[in-house]
């Protein structure tokens, strides 16, 4: 059996995490700073250290079977490629910013402008859809210093906190497209490669699972237990066990990571104490 070939970023944003997540799902991959393919002792896969840029087309062409990227670059390569699973990290969005003393009425303002980009594709299709005539100025890096050095009048870039905008004096006025890591495959993978990529797909839904619950243990009189369940629906429904005080019990159940804080309110004025909430490894659902 051949072994699965997956492209990761060599460093760079995704690096770090999406090295993370094969290990996480098990699979152990030495380190070395300065090859450009390794395989795993413990799956059958071989990992590809790439470029983000060139993912897409070697997805599409089979050098690679699959591949770690962030969606903005898929979309903008438009290779013919899947997105097989959104990962949760790399969260970022591609968007047009103005010099900040400018007024902005609408994307209208963009006619006639020239603007900055290293996504001309995703950009030109912005425009089109909005029926502006603008002028793409592809360039491949530093895309905020653009308007500042007279190079154009905005910019379409990457932003994930919105410091480097600031920096620039720039003001993001509209998102073109939101984008965070995905796994993407070759359309045509045989039927070997298409088992081990179901296998891989099924660890890494567990340890996305895993990470956007938590497990949660209380303490609480029995009668504030029909309003705890109500509360903490859990994956079924919450295990009690007796404590040795009378009349109490201890319920264990999982939550979601995001509605924790809320939760956590509701379970205290319901009677719950001695709440602990403790990080899950792997949830299988
Ligand atoms: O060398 P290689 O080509 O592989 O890497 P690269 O330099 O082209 O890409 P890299 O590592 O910078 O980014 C890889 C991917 O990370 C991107 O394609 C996005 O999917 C994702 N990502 C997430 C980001 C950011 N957040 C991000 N903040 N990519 C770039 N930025 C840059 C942005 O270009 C801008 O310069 O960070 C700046 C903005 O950040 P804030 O926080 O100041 O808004
Ligand atoms: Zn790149």
């Amino acid at each position: 059996m051949s072994n699965l070939k997956i492209a990761i970023q060599k460093s760079g944003r995704l690096s770090e995490n999406s090295r993370k997540l094969l290990e996480e799902c098990g699979i152990k991959i030495s380190n070395g700073a300065n090859v450009l393919k390794t395989s795993a002792g413990n799956f059958p896969i071989e990992v590809l250290f790439l470029r983000d840029d060139d993912i897409p087309q070697y997805v599409e062409q089979k050098v690679a079977d699959i591949g770690i990227l962030g969606e903005n670059m898929v979309f903008e390569k438009n290779k013919d490629v899947e997105i097989m699973e959104q990962l949760g990290f790399a969260h970022c969005r591609l968007s047009l910013a103005i010099p900040k003393e400018e007024s902005f009425s609408g994307p209208g303002y963009f006619n006639n402008k020239k603007v900055a980009t290293s996504y001309p594709r995703l950009l030109r299709s912005y425009f089109d859809a909005n029926n502006i005539e603008a002028q793409i100025e592809e360039i491949s890096g530093s895309v905020e210093i653009a308007p500042g050095i007279g190079l154009a009048d905005a910019v379409c870039d990457i932003v994930s906190s919105g410091s480097t905008l600031m920096t620039n004096g720039l003001r993001e006025v509209v998102t073109v497209v939101k984008s965070q890591a995905v796994i993407i495959s070759n359309k045509n993978l045989d039927k070997s490669k298409q088992e081990i990529l179901s296998k891989l797909l099924f660890r890494v839904r567990a340890v996305k699972n895993a990470k956007e619950n938590k497990y949660i243990l209380l303490n609480a009189p029995e009668e504030a237990i029909p309003a705890i369940c109500e509360i903490l629906p859990g994956m079924k429904s919450p295990t009690i066990l007796p404590l040795v005080e009378k009349g109490w019990c201890s319920l264990h159940s999982v939550v979601k990571e995001d509605e924790f804080w809320e939760r956590i309110n509701q379970l205290k004025k319901a009677g719950a104490e001695g709440i602990l909430v403790i990080p899950i490894e792997k949830m299988i659902l």
